[in-house]
């Protein structure tokens, strides 16, 4: 540090230590969510350097010792002194609370950055922090700790012709819960990134565990939608259209499957807008009224006219604004709010959309022909609907018999257990608290809702019972705060046909009740794999590594071990003692990354193709059994 603070010190030290006392203000928390932003902010710099034209290539790497590089090949970041402050133009973008082109839209014309807070953050929440530029032959480097800087810039000779800025940083401990980095994570938002800026490469590369992967698509966000669509039969080549108007860009690619499923992912400036916005409502309301006006204009329409629900059944689109003043509301800041966007989405892709149409009048033919299977279902499915609505007004008991209720009606300590099988599902009755704890056996496989459109889905009997039970609503009605547990379990054997139950169960939450996995009440129990007892000592135990340790700490001694093939082993005591009892069991809350990730996920697992899921089976087969997606 120098001797004397100059006025401009004093105002960086005032900046950062604002930073570190209030992490969260700048990245959102300071858990997995903030850990893993701080590479994104680094990564989104060298994505502007890559918008602006003059880097191909960014890596990032997870070090042994749990740091993280991101390395471009760019310009390099200036490092001629500032005119006021005196200090080379990188320790500025290092030290200075917004320095940097991102609010300076004469440098970049279109900035990421979900916060836009950029470097100076990422150093002040690090233990260290290292920048080196190359530029003009010479690598320039700087180190700080907690966000001050350590020594000089240094400076070396190199032979070498090739530009770029390399930042490596150690996230501090003494701000971040957790400081571990996940490959998944930074694969999967990089992945994203590569298909939205299309020519950019980008690897990742964890060297704890060797993985590397690399991204490269020239197809941009046609490629982006076959990708989504893998496991899923298209029904068309991808629609897709680029355009701009006073200075906004709209990106848009899109095709239908044969599927049922509904997948639109918007972006603003590379932001995943997960709340969607304007760009998303212009985009709905466009291929609405396109689809109806060509449908009634060429007479394929006659009777009926599609809802939004209709033309959006098997479709997989992305939509990819760009714009000079990005708003960004909603309770996780990801939902655009610019007004203007809604229209001019609108207006562009309905022409473009609807020449496409004229142009395919196959593609259109089928594409109507498919929605309006979608209406007549919906129709027939809205009339089931108002049968079992009726139904359960006049009856005072709604409620499924199967379901053994709990007796307390206070849903924040309310819990339900869904139960594979009908023996079990008895234990688990008799062994249960009723106080608290709700009991719904299912006798068989629940019908697969990926590969079934919501009517069928919905006289489905074990489903039915299910959402009768919750009583949450679904779809776009699912409301939290409507659900009648707050506490969701299910509970099923830990074998294949456990597991693919289990997974039958997620999807169907995932696709007709997310809401309620958003909200955290989604969990899966963890029942014992073995019980070991010595004398009147007994352990249940999880895993084969649990087992082997215990085995090793008792040694010589002589134990008897069980292990459950099902929960039907477990009396109703034991049952309650190793997987129900509050106090004793080991729940894991399901939780989604990655949205876009899951649906894959689950497009992959539980629909028509089996090759892709072949492929990854083999490839996550540790996921798939414990699918904590
Ligand atoms: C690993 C992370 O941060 N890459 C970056 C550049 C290039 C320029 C730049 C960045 C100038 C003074 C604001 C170079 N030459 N990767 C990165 N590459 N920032 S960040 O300029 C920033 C402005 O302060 C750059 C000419 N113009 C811009």
């Amino acid at each position: 540090m120098s001797e004397k603070y100059t006025a401009s010190d004093i105002k960086v030290l005032k900046g950062l230590e604002g930073v570190r006392r209030r992490p969260a203000m700048y990245i959102g928390d300071i858990g997995k969510r903030g850990l893993h932003h701080l590479v994104f902010e680094i990564v989104d710099n060298a994505i502007d350097e890559a918008l602006a034209g003059y880097c191909k290539n960014i890596f990032v790497t997870i070090n042994d010792d749990g740091s993280v590089s991101v390395e471009d090949d760019g310009r390099g970041i200036p490092v001629d002194i500032h005119p006021e402050l005196g200090i080379p133009a990188v320790e500025v973008v290092f030290t200075q609370l917004h320095a940097g082109g991102k609010f300076d839209s004469k440098v970049y014309q279109i900035s990421g950055g979900l916060h836009g807070v950029g470097a100076s953050v990422v150093n002040a929440l690090s233990e260290w922090l290292v920048v080196e530029i190359r530029r003009d032959g010479k690598v320039y480097r700087l180190r700080f700790k907690k966000g001050e800087k350590v020594g000089e810039m240094e400076v070396e000779d190199t032979e070498e012709e090739r530009t770029g800025t390399k930042v490596t940083f150690k996230p501090d401990p003494d701000v971040f819960k957790v400081t571990r980095f996940e490959f998944e994570i930074l694969r999967d938002r990089l992945r994203e990134l590569a298909f939205l800026i299309p020519g950019v490469r980008i690897v990742v590369e964890d060297r704890r565990s060797n993985r590397r992967e690399e991204f490269h698509y020239e197809g941009g966000l046609k490629e982006f939608v076959r990708y989504l669509d893998e496991a899923r039969e298209p029904i068309h080549d991808p629609f897709y259209m680029k355009a701009a108007k006073n200075g906004t860009e709209i990106e848009i690619a899109l095709e239908y499957n044969t599927g049922f499923v509904e997948t639109i992912l918007s972006f603003a400036n590379t932001i995943n807008t997960h709340e969607g916005g304007t760009h998303l409502t212009g985009f709905k309301s466009a291929l609405t009224k396109a689809l109806n006006d060509y449908g009634k204009r060429t007479g394929l329409l006659k009777k009926y006219s599609l809802g939004g629900d209709d033309v959006r059944e098997g479709l997989t689109a992305v939509i990819h604004v760009k714009l000079k003043d990005p708003q960004f509301e909603g309770q996780t800041k990801t939902k655009l709010g610019n007004g203007y966007v809604e229209g001019l989405v609108r207006s562009l892709f309905y022409e473009r959309f609807m020449r496409f149409l004229e142009e395919n009048p196959r593609v259109a033919q089928k594409i109507i022909e498919k929605a309006t299977l979608a209406a007549k279902s919906r129709e027939a499915a809205r009339k089931a609907r108002e049968l079992t609505r009726r139904k359960s007004f006049l009856e005072s008991d709604s409620l499924p018999g199967k379901l053994a209720d709990c007796s307390s009606r206070d849903p924040s300590v309310s819990e339900l257990f869904i139960v594979e099988g009908e023996s079990a599902g008895g234990s688990a009755k008799q062994g249960r608290n009723r106080e608290f704890q709700a009991i719904l056996p299912l006798k068989g496989k629940i019908l697969n809702v990926e590969k079934a459109r919501l009517d069928k889905a919905l006289s489905n009997e074990e489903i039915k019972t299910i959402i009768s039970a919750i009583g949450s609503g679904l779809k776009e009605e699912c409301d939290p705060a409507k659900a009648r547990y707050h506490k969701i379990i299910i509970m099923t054997d830990a074998d294949v046909d456990g597991s693919h139950i289990r997974t039958l169960l997620l999807t169907f939450f995932y696709r007709l009740m997310k809401p309620l996995i958003d909200a955290g009440f989604i969990y899966i129990a963890q029942p014992p794999l073995y019980r070991v007892q010595k004398g009147k000592k007994v352990w249940y135990l999880h895993s084969d590594e649990e087992l082997e340790e215990l085995l090793e700490e008792l040694g010589e001694e002589k134990v008897t071990i069980q292990r459950y093939k099902g929960l039907g082993e477990m009396n109703p005591e034991q049952l309650w003692e190793t997987t129900m009892d509050p106090e004793r069991r080991v729940l894991k809350r399901v939780t989604l990354e990655d949205a876009a990730e899951a649906d894959k996920l689950f497009s992959i697992l539980m629909g028509d193709k089996v090759e892709p899921r072949r492929r990854f089976i083999q490839e996550n087969a540790k996921k798939v059994v414990n699918l904590d997606v």
